[in-house]
């Protein structure tokens, strides 16, 4: 088997979660690179596209979140097989980074600007994925994004329902997706009770 290092951000969630959560899940042994946020500078350069995550097998490095997404999703057995069913794991995957994307262009903006962007954002593109969102995991069967299962897919928008849901950004309101898409918290609760994902966390705190 490979050689793996995945580096990432020393927090539980954001690009770098869901792999980090499919190697654990699968079973799969690596290493858990974290970088502080205050080391973050000096280590840029060492990135392929100055951000992480980046993944490392047997020496050779990697970046893109959904391209290492989906490679240790088929290493752990969370990345369908199915060409249709792996194109709507790919799809949610890559709607979450559209989100992230925009989310993510508003947190070094100061005062005014940044509450007048995400008001922007709360007010029309985050309601808009949201109710996208819902309506891809009820037309999948309602419980998982794609083949009826556990996918990397469902760890992505895991991560975003979190950090929409969690309160730290601000003129974001918290309770965005409970309002809009009840499915979606139910699946966050899905998620966070599947017994690997549970004692994982569980782990974590205990530090
Ligand atoms: N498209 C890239 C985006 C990577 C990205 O923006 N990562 C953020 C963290 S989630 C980052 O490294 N930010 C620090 C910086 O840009 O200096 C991916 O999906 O991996």
């Amino acid at each position: 088997m490979s050689e793996l290092a995945l580096t990432y951000f020393d927090f539980d969630g954001g690009r770098g979660e869901p792999a980090r959560l499919a190697l654990h899940i699968g079973g799969i042994p690596f290493e858990d690179r974290r970088i502080g946020f205050k080391d973050w500078a000096a280590q840029r350069d060492r990135a392929p596209y100055q951000a992480l995550p980046m993944l490392q097998v047997d020496g050779k490095t990697v970046a893109q979140s959904n391209a290492i997404n989906r490679y240790v999703g088929k290493l752990a057995g969370l990345y369908p097989k199915d060409d249709w069913q792996a194109l709507l794991c790919d799809e949610a995957m890559d709607a979450v980074e559209d989100m992230d994307q925009m989310i993510g262009g508003t947190i070094d903006l100061a005062g005014d600007a940044k509450k007048a962007a995400r008001e922007k954002l709360a007010a029309g593109p985050i309601p808009r994925y949201l109710a996208q969102f819902q309506a891809r995991l009820q037309a999948a069967g309602g419980e998982y994004f794609a083949d009826n299962r556990l996918t990397v897919a469902d760890l992505k928008v895991w991560m975003l329902v979190r950090w929409l849901r969690s309160g730290v950004l601000d003129h974001i309101p918290k309770d965005l997706v409970d309002r809009l898409a009840p499915l979606l918290v139910q699946h966050a609760g899905r998620l966070a009770a599947q017994p690997k994902i549970a004692a994982y966390y569980a782990g974590r705190k205990k530090g």
